[in-house]
């Protein structure tokens, strides 16, 4: 398997992780990645505001966490990361501005990640990335994706484009390494219409509103993941509510708070196991006091951590 060339970060790495951009060389645990290009409805949208988020994310570290020997307060008992390994793999590059290519290379990067037991983290992007994130899963086998989202992305095209930010869900239900789909935080209004629905419903995927869980806690959502399941986390930012996580840009009021996402995390960490995170739709611009970059830091923190440490 041909190992993904990526880009230097800017500034420094993530959390002062070590830096690795020849993948040939990859050891570790886990691999946090920037994969900052969508593909847009309109060629002007390329370069969007989510695509400054790895470096945003990066640019956040000494918020996020002061040294690898501090613990976890959510964690009981707490712990800390020191015993982890873990890098920062660089960010995917946009050769000659050809995001077909940026997506083939995103796509290969996961794959190889997986091939060698490391957990990849994805950070977007727009939720467009999400496409070629899970296609790039397909060396393991009946997976449940967990979709933290305020909206459903089951179009089946926008504007004549397939693999954009409205299509993830429908895009992955058409492959055969996801055999289950969790919808988490669903609200409101977005791209979807009724047959995006009937689409999602007919495939069996579990929509858990938002206003279901407000009502009712996270638990139900936990209680419907199957038990020795293989949970991938695809976490667009706006899924939680903006009051958490204000640093974007498709923003709903009512969305998921952080205990539920802790819980959520320590629940599927229980129930079985989690091959990886994709996080998207973090929008440097619209973030207030770096709040949303240090939640998204520390959430990706908090599932490896329930992941790695047993
Ligand atoms: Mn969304």
């Amino acid at each position: 398997m041909k190992a993904p060339q990526t880009q230097k970060p800017e500034g420094g790495s993530f959390l002062n992780w070590p830096i690795c951009t020849e993948w040939t060389d990859l050891k570790a645990d886990a691999v946090m990645f920037g994969v900052p290009y969508g593909k847009p409805y309109m060629p002007q949208d390329t370069f969007n505001d989510q695509s400054r988020a790895p470096q945003a994310l990066r640019a956040a570290s000494s918020r996020i966490l002061i040294g690898p020997e501090m613990v976890n307060m959510d964690c009981v008992p707490p712990r800390g990361l020191e015993n982890l390994h873990l890098v920062d793999g660089g960010d995917i590059p946009l050769p000659d501005g050809d995001v077909d290519s940026h997506y083939q290379q995103a796509e290969a990067a996961v794959r190889f990640a997986i091939s060698r037991g490391i957990i990849p983290v994805s950070v977007g992007g727009d939720d467009g990335i999400t496409n070629p994130v899970i296609r790039g899963l397909d060396g393991i086998d009946d997976i449940t994706l967990v979709q933290i989202d305020a909206h459903m992305d089951w179009r089946d095209e926008r504007y004549g484009e397939r693999d954009g930010y409205s299509s993830p869900m429908r895009r992955a239900s058409e492959l055969a390494h996801i055999t289950g789909i969790h919808q988490v935080g669903i609200r409101s209004f977005g791209s979807a219409r009724e047959e995006e629905i009937r689409a999602a419903t007919q495939w069996g995927a579990c929509i858990h509103l938002a206003r279901d869980i407000a009502r009712n806690g996270i638990d139900p959502v936990i209680d419907a993941l199957p038990d020795g399941g293989r949970f991938f986390v695809t976490l667009d930012a706006d899924g939680l509510d903006p009051s958490v996580m204000p640093g974007v840009v498709a923003l709903a009021p009512g969305g998921l708070n952080w205990w539920h996402m802790i819980d959520l995390f320590e629940g599927m960490a229980k129930k079985g196991r989690i091959i990886g995170l994709n996080i998207v739709e973090l929008s440097p611009a619209n973030d207030v006091n770096q709040l949303s970059m240090i939640g998204a830091g520390r959430l990706l923190l908090n599932l490896l951590m329930r992941q790695l440490l047993r």
